[in-house]
């Protein structure tokens, strides 16, 4: 083909939560050239520097392509699928019939861009009888979904494009992005004098240079400065009282609180002049709008549940919901948590939140003799022997396992633990779509195509999980075939024939991912067959937002999918009015409640809480993963894809390294409890003193095409612990790592030392 007769195809980037529409010109299997695609409804034509790279994930020799089997002498064999799928399915029976189903963990289920084939595993882990789940939201998003729960029953995003002032708590979305177009929202906001930025984090990143209001707290210290923000709000009369009364409950509660707070003594015990925090809140209370974005900063650091709390006062307090450029309950496609009460896990008796029980107690679940710990584990897209804290233990301990089983399409860290390890086809393999659809008033939702077949020897995950149901035959395919047949003739049929065939036969309704990957999936176009269990995910949006998809364009869920299946750039599946924010509150009074007893106590308790957590031994906080231009998690494996920070900096104060003898570009030792690591110094002016940053995705290991093995940077979590995290959601406090730091002693030998 020439270069002119080559079309541009549309996709997403895979790289963050975001998933802007691109458009690739795909040449001989490789994404030649990629832009941002102008149709797709939330990014439109919006991309950033990383997506345009992407041929990096797709094309590289570390690309699995064949079905692996661990044998004793640790070395792998390659074997076919049909040998991987009977033995891995026995294998996990051995296990059910030995310890029990709940003794199978689950962990991962889609990265940043790839939840379609995760929502097939369901069906197998309940045919084996294991609940137990985690994934990396169970690192960050675990504590705020427990406070969220509480007072609405479901998650909020800010409307930043239209917001007067946008409040970024430990957020960094110059580099980190996380909602539409944010470079392009961001350089609005700065543009416009009539709107402001209120940015609370300890550096000055990209985000905060661009705020007028920079709060530049102290690491770890948030809980100090965003009550004294709200104590600001209720002492100074700045509620919005009419809001208070008409949709808030358990207010008196909360504002008792507030008054107390010592709004002088709290600023300067968060490092931020106490009239830099009355003017922000000031500004706050006194505007149009507000919209509000916690992350990293305070999820992964101490008192990280109780800020998800507090930030949250900045825009209930002062009405800022159900409103143009306010805060938003919104749709969701798919639900990323489970509803339901907080369980508990069968060793430790850690929360289970949403579903997911934190990955920071997997390993004391396995490193034990009790007789409930987990005795096997699937992984699907994710790779906790580098994401999860400390990496060292978490490999003895998946090291320990009776059965592991990883789905990916690289060798991972955690592959190399695995027993078998079966090869997904990429992203743009196969048919694929992202569940972090979590926008107001416009919700979107992206099928993608595929680009090209899949790589030889690699399965699209809908069709692994259905080989894997198969073996386990717990469905019979007599029971299947007069959906299947329905299916053939239309889509009417189907939802008839379905309606009836579930109604009848409940156990089918227990693995329903797999009966419509059996049954619509085959009816479906060509590269497809994957999108089945959309079918039933587009039923459920049509019946839980009727009017909403219905100003969507879709009259019922039928529509909707067949929206979804033509729309190669992705369709806006509802279209909300700012009014059914309140409806969205799940409490039956659709009233937000306020009092969450625990975290009030919390905060009275902050009175006397220690500042700071170093000690002589680590006297420095560590922030260990920060999000830079050229970082992913760990999706992009190869360094090449980076033209700048090669070795991933580890960037410290001016004055730290005057102190300690360090020169921008030296090598320096960082220590910590629980490992040590050598990284390259950048000095920088952006960091305080005694604060220290690493990126996140370093340190994962890549074979050169020359065959030579490379693993630049360092693996941040070679330096973090599994007890360092919160009380209520078990989350790390990954960006607040005691840690020494001193000039590479001279006769180490090079590289010895890494973690
Ligand atoms: N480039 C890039 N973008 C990404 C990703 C990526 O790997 N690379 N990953 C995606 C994912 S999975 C996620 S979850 C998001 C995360 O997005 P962010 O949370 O924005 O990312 P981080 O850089 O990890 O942390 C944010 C900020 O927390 C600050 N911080 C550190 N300690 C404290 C503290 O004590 N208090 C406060 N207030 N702030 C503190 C840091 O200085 C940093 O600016 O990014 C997504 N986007
Ligand atoms: N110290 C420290 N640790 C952290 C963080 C931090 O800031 N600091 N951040 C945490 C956060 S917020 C997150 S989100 C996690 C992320 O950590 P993980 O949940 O482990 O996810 P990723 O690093 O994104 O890894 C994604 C995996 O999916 C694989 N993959 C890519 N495409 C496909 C596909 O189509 N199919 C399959 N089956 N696999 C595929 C990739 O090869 C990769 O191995 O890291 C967490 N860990
Ligand atoms: S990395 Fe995120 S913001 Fe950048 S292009 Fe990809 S999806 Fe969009
Ligand atoms: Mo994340």
């Amino acid at each position: 083909m020439t270069d002119h007769d080559r079309a541009w195809q549309p996709t997403a980037c895979i790289l963050c939560e975001c998933n802007c529409g691109i458009v690739v010109d795909v040449d001989d299997r490789s994404l030649a050239r990629i832009r941002g695609d102008k149709s797709h409804p939330a990014s439109r034509g919006y991309t950033c520097n990383k997506a345009l790279r992407l041929d990096h994930y797709q094309n590289n020799r570390n690309r699995l392509a064949s079905p692996m089997r661990r044998e004793a002498d640790g070395t792998y064999t390659e074997i076919d699928w049909d040998t991987a799928i009977a033995e891995i399915a026995a294998g996990f029976r051995g296990i059910v019939d030995t310890h029990g189903g709940d003794t199978i963990l689950y962990y991962g289920g889609g990265g940043q861009g790839n939840h379609l084939g995760g929502a097939y595993s369901g069906a197998f882990l309940k045919a084996l009888g294991s609940h137990y789940r985690s994934n990396a939201l169970a690192q960050e998003k675990t504590g705020e979904h427990w406070v969220d729960a509480q007072l609405y029953g479901n998650h909020t995003r800010g409307e930043f494009e239209h917001a007067e002032v946008s409040v970024f708590v430990g957020k960094n979305p110059w580099m980190s992005q996380s909602f539409p177009r944010a470079r392009v929202v961001l350089n609005d906001i700065a543009k416009d004098p009539a709107r402001s930025m209120v940015v609370i984090d300890p550096v000055v990143t990209d985000t905060a240079k661009m705020a007028d209001f920079h709060l530049r707290v102290r690491p770890g210290t948030d809980a100090w400065c965003l009550a004294a923000l709200a104590g600001v709000l209720v002492q100074e009369n700045l509620c919005d009282e009419t809001f208070l009364t008409e949709h808030v409950t358990g207010v008196d509660a909360v504002r008792a609180v507030f008054a107390e707070v010592p709004v002088d003594d709290y600023a300067q015990r968060s490092g931020v002049s106490a009239d830099l925090v009355r003017a922000a809140a000031r500004r706050i209370a006194t505007v149009t709008s507000v919209a509000v974005f916690e992350d990293l900063g305070v999820q992964q650091a101490p008192n990280s549940t109780l800020c998800s709390y507090l930030n949250k006062m900045l825009w209930i307090l002062t009405g800022n919901f159900a409103k143009r450029g306010g805060q938003h309950l919104h749709s969701s496609f798919a639900p990323l948590f489970r509803a339901g009460g907080v369980g508990r896990t069968p060793v430790t008796g850690a929360p289970v939140i949403g579903g997911l029980l934190p990955s920071n107690v997997i390993v004391e679940e396995i490193l034990t003799d009790h007789p409930d710990r987990f005795r096997a584990m699937i992984v699907e897209s994710s790779n906790p022997a580098h994401s999860v804290a400390d990496s060292g233990m978490m490999r003895r301990a998946l090291g320990e396992l009776e059965l592991l089983v990883v789905i990916d399409v690289a060798m991972t860290e955690t592959a190399r633990l695995a027993h078998y390890v079966l090869p997904a086809a990429s992203q743009f393999e196969k048919a694929e779509a992202t569940f972090f659809n979590l926008e107001f008033p416009h919700n979107t939702f992206h099928l993608r195509h595929r680009l090209m077949e899949p790589l030889p020897g690699t399965l699209p995950e809908p069709e692994i999980w259905a080989r894997l149901m198969r073996a386990l035959g717990v469905v019979g395919d007599a029971e299947l075939a007069p959906l299947r047949a329905a299916a053939q003739r239309s889509r009417a049929d189907f939802t008839a024939a379905f309606l009836t065939t579930v109604g009848e036969n409940p156990g089918l309704g227990k693995v329903l991912p797999f009966v419509l990957y059996e049954t619509l999936g085959p009816a479906l176009p060509e590269g497809l067959s994957g999108a089945a269990a959309l079918w039933g995910l587009a039923q459920k949006a049509a019946m839980t937002y009727p009017e909403a998809v219905r100003r969507a364009g879709h009259a019922d869920g039928n529509a909707l999918f067949d929206a979804i299946l033509a729309g190669r750039s992705g369709v806006t599946f509802t279209v909300h009015e700012y009014e059914d924010d309140f409806a969205l509150i799940a409490h039956e009074d659709r009233k937000i409640a306020l009092e969450i007893p625990a975290l009030l106590a919390d905060t009275r308790a902050l009175a006397a809480a220690p500042i700071g957590l170093t000690s002589s031994e680590f006297p420095i906080v560590l922030s260990a993963g920060e999000r830079r231009a050229f970082t992913a998690n760990d999706i992009i494996r190869d360094p090449a894809w980076r033209t700048r920070d090669a070795d991933g900096a580890l960037r410290i104060s001016v004055e730290d390294a005057r102190e300690l003898g360090l020169a921008d570009g030296s090598r320096a030792l960082i220590t910590t409890a629980t490992g040590r690591a050598e990284a390259t110094v950048e000095i920088s002016a952006a960091m305080q003193p005694g604060h220290a940053s690493l990126p996140n995705g370093y340190g994962v290991d890549f074979v050169d095409d020359d065959g030579s093995a490379r693993a630049p940077g360092v693996a941040p979590n070679a330096l973090t612990s599994v007890g360092w995290r919160d009380a209520y959601a078990g989350t790390p406090w990954h960006k607040h790592v005691p840690a020494r730091i001193e000039p590479v002693p001279a006769l180490a030998a090079p590289g010895a030392s890494r973690g």
